[in-house]
């Protein structure tokens, strides 16, 4: 099944054409109401009207995190805050998160891409969906609940946490689709298992899994643990939210969503574009939306393109899944983490050197987080509870900024090998299994 056939399915030179359209409305809009943008764009001697076609993206500037954050938070929206609905926001590479606001028309959109996303993964109005992505500031859950509403599923808003409670009304409602990140599914189905529950006392058929990165082994292990069908869905706040692209069932590559989001493919180090079928940084300009329209957004993430046929019939763009990023940012349990964050949280306090080590692992499915800090001299001392008391200061800091918990160790001063050249500060234990 098909959302939206008439765009999903498109002639390419019929969607390069409404690309097109869409992209000199959007440098319009850019030019006229962003100044961020005007300014960038008289840099290189454009003016509205000059872009017409797709193929001149490659000669226009580049957005990146460090832009949203020196805006922070409003200054890159396009619109006057009374047309702007919703905000949602990510960890920014500092203290400061990433914000992105939305118009009445940009919820729409989003419904729409996240109805072709469940779609694509099968899902139908008779569906039961059980959204665990977290609700609140995180665009995991709110996505997938407008884009389910719109298709005329029944929506399950039960948000993360709580996993006996999250078993029990799965099993008791009967959902068909489960939404979350993958990680947190492997979870759920230990869970069950402990409870002495298999796959047959559920009415399970599909996963939308996405958020953070996952392995083929994963898919494998989670639809044999749950028996259902596990889709990757792939987004990002500064684009949309989830919704940017999505597995079809033949698993080979996510569909794109080019008509709104148009991708491209660039050299991390020079900046040139690459050809399809080459590893690179994924960047992608939003042609429709509204309230923060991008250009040329560096996502980081690291893959390719395609544009091989595929089986089910959609003619959009695909992308491998990702296959790293080009920064340092983490992924734990579904939230962005940057080192410089902690970095920053320790810096602030006097009593605590800026060396950290960061070990994520995975216990049970489950992402872990532990964060070793250097005391400074002055305030190492042998009386437990004054370290106890400081420990658990770094650890309500760490806890604010992240929004994700981690046990702090406290280590005496120059403990914390120090390296010739790039600090090692993360042991990702998670990558080695
Ligand atoms: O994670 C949006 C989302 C919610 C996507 C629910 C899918 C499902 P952010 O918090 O802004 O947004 O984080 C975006 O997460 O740049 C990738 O590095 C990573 N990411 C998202 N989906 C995938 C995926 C949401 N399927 C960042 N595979 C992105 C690998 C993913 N990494």
């Amino acid at each position: 099944m098909i959302w939206n056939e008439y765009i999903e399915c498109m002639e390419r030179d019929s969607l390069q054409k409404l690309q097109g359209e869409r992209l000199r409305k959007m440098i319009d809009r850019l030019y006229f109401n962003v100044p961020f943008y005007r300014k960038k764009l008289q840099e290189i001697g454009f003016s509205p009207g000059d872009v017409t076609s797709v193929e001149q993206l490659k000669d226009l500037p580049f957005t990146t995190k460090d832009d949203l954050r020196d805006n922070y938070p409003f200054g890159l929206f396009a619109v006057h805050q009374s047309e702007v609905v919703r905000v949602h926001a990510s960890s920014g590479t500092t203290g400061r998160p990433t914000v992105v606001g939305y118009t009445r028309k940009d919820i729409d959109t989003w419904s729409e891409v996240m109805a072709r996303t469940l779609t694509s993964a099968g899902a139908n109005r008779e569906d039961i969906v059980h959204v665990a992505y977290g609700y609140g500031l995180f665009t995991g859950g709110l996505g997938v609940h407008y884009g389910a509403e719109k298709i005329g599923a029944t929506v399950i808003p039960i948000s993360g946490g709580n996993t006996k409670r999250q078993i029990q009304l799965m099993k008791d409602f009967g959902s068909t689709i489960l939404a979350c990140t993958p990680s947190y599914s492997l979870f759920l189905a230990e869970a069950m298992l402990e409870e002495g529950l298999k796959p047959s006392d559920f009415k399970l058929r599909a996963g939308v899994f996405g958020a953070e990165p996952w392995t083929e082994e994963m898919r494998k292990e989670i639809e044999e643990k749950l028996g259902i069908l596990a889709i990757d869905i792939y987004g990002l706040s500064e684009v949309i939210g989830p919704g940017v692209a999505a597995e079809c069932p033949h698993k080979k590559g996510l569909h794109i969503y080019e008509d709104h989001f148009i991708p491209e493919i660039i050299d991390p180090v020079t900046l040139k574009v690459l050809p399809y079928g080459e590893i690179g940084e994924l960047v992608f300009t939003t042609v429709t939306k509204e309230a923060l329209p991008l250009l040329r957004y560096r996502t980081r993430d690291l893959t390719r393109l395609t544009l091989d046929k595929c089986e089910c019939g959609r003619t959009l763009v695909r992308m491998e899944k990702c296959l790293g990023r080009s920064d340092d940012m983490l992924i734990i349990r579904g939230v962005n983490v940057f080192p410089s964050q902690i970095e920053s949280v320790l810096l602030e306090m006097s009593e605590t050197k800026p060396h950290y080590l960061l070990i994520v692992d995975r216990v049970n499915n489950l992402d872990t987080l532990e964060i070793w800090v250097e005391v400074d001299d002055q305030f190492f001392s042998d009386e437990i509870k004054q370290l106890e008391n400081l420990r658990k200061k770094i650890q309500y800091n760490i806890e604010t900024t992240l929004g994700i918990g981690a046990i702090i160790k406290l280590v005496e001063p120059k403990t914390i090998e120090r390296s010739e050249g790039k600090a090692k500060r993360v042991i990702d234990k998670r990558k080695l299994k």
